[in-house]
């Protein structure tokens, strides 16, 4: 239950069956919620499935995360649509920095910075060379920023123009290249403020839009919940295990389209690995071709890539961070392949 210093480990931790520990005395009382939440039908000890999601190191469900997990794979904000006269398609999005706590992990509560309350902010969405205007105000506590990837203006960039707290800013660019990118804030120290929670995905469709498909947006993601530099907790959007609790509903035949992005803090690569099926991997989203197909990917700290593949087989098949540490301190989901009638 220790190491050599006499400190709780996070693993010990997981063996016991919780995460998120801010010193002993913390890490007991989790502990305890987390034993008041075991299943009472489980004998002690059994032998279960290592993969039994029942196994997975957090038990119950959160009750106050600032997203439902399985709500957010699929919610895209399109922004409020205007014309111009020449034709141009103007969207117009309202982000607020807001400070809020957030339940990551059942009992286990941080402090987070987040975009309009929610940890990973909305998922925005345009087409290349729609006019893209995102009216930022911060009502945080500290100063913060939008800064977006892709191509615009050194001052639409947010890095320099850092937006004080009661202060707006309004982004404004033009939507390119089409691709899978991100938003983040840029305020210094840079690591804690992505760390909080300030980061988004934002996709930029091509003007002759992608086959179709079922989208989903995994945001992979970590909590440093004892805030001594490295995480506690690993995730797909926000909640560690959301996916295995409950798992994805995909069916045979039909197309998947991820959008994935790597924002973890603190740990330098993530990784994803797909069971059952081979993926297509468009790297940054920029390129209608894809550039590999694999079924283990590895991505460094703001890498995204679009996957693309097809389960020919119905069953439950697993998708989780190739670095077993990451996966069973939450970076594991299940997507549950059912027969039905495939959209694409
Ligand atoms: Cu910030």
């Amino acid at each position: 239950m220790t190491d050599s210093e006499g400190n709780i480990t996070r693993r010990d931790l997981l063996r016991r069956g919780a995460i998120g520990v801010a010193g002993i005395a913390a890490a007991t009382q989790t502990l305890r919620a987390a034993e008041h939440k075991l299943d009472p039908g489980l004998p002690t000890g059994a032998a279960r499935s290592a993969h039994d999601p029942r196994n997975a190191a957090t038990q119950g469900q959160v009750s106050d995360a600032s997203i439902d997990p399985h709500a957010f794979l699929e919610q895209f904000d399109y922004g409020e649509v205007t014309r111009r006269p020449d034709g141009t398609v103007v969207r117009e999005f309202h982000i607020t920095a807001v400070d809020r706590e957030i339940e990551v992990a059942p009992g286990v509560y941080y402090p987070a910075w987040t975009y309009n309350g929610q940890v990973p902010g909305p998922t925005l969405r345009a087409t290349e060379g729609d006019l893209v205007r995102v009216h930022f105000r911060n009502g945080g506590s500290h100063a913060h920023t939008i800064h977006f990837h892709g191509i615009h203006a050194g001052r639409m960039d947010g890095v320099f123009e850092v937006v004080s707290p009661g202060e707006s800013f309004l982004y404004e660019f033009e939507a390119q290249p089409f691709g899978l990118h991100l938003y983040h804030c840029h305020a210094i120290p840079l690591k804690k403020h992505i760390a909080k929670g300030l980061y988004g995905t934002f996709i930029i469709d091509p003007r002759t839009p992608r086959p179709p498909a079922r989208e989903m947006v995994m945001v992979l993601n970590g909590f440093d919940t004892n805030f001594d530099g490295s995480n506690e907790i690993y995730a797909v959007n926000t909640v560690p295990f959301a996916y295995t609790q409950r798992p994805i509903q995909v069916r045979k035949g039909e197309r998947q389209r991820i959008y994935l992005v790597n924002i973890l803090e603190f740990d330098l690569i993530n990784s994803i690995h797909l069971h059952g099926g081979m993926f297509h991997v468009y790297r940054t989203g920029t390129s209608i071709e894809p550039h590999e197909f694999t079924d283990n990917l590895m991505l460094c700290q703001g890498e995204r890539h679009i996957l693309e593949f097809t389960f020919e087989h119905t069953g439950r098949f697993m998708f989780h961070a190739h670095q077993s540490e990451f996966a069973e301190l939450g970076w594991m989901g299940v997507l549950n392949v059912v027969d039905g009638s495939p959209i694409a």
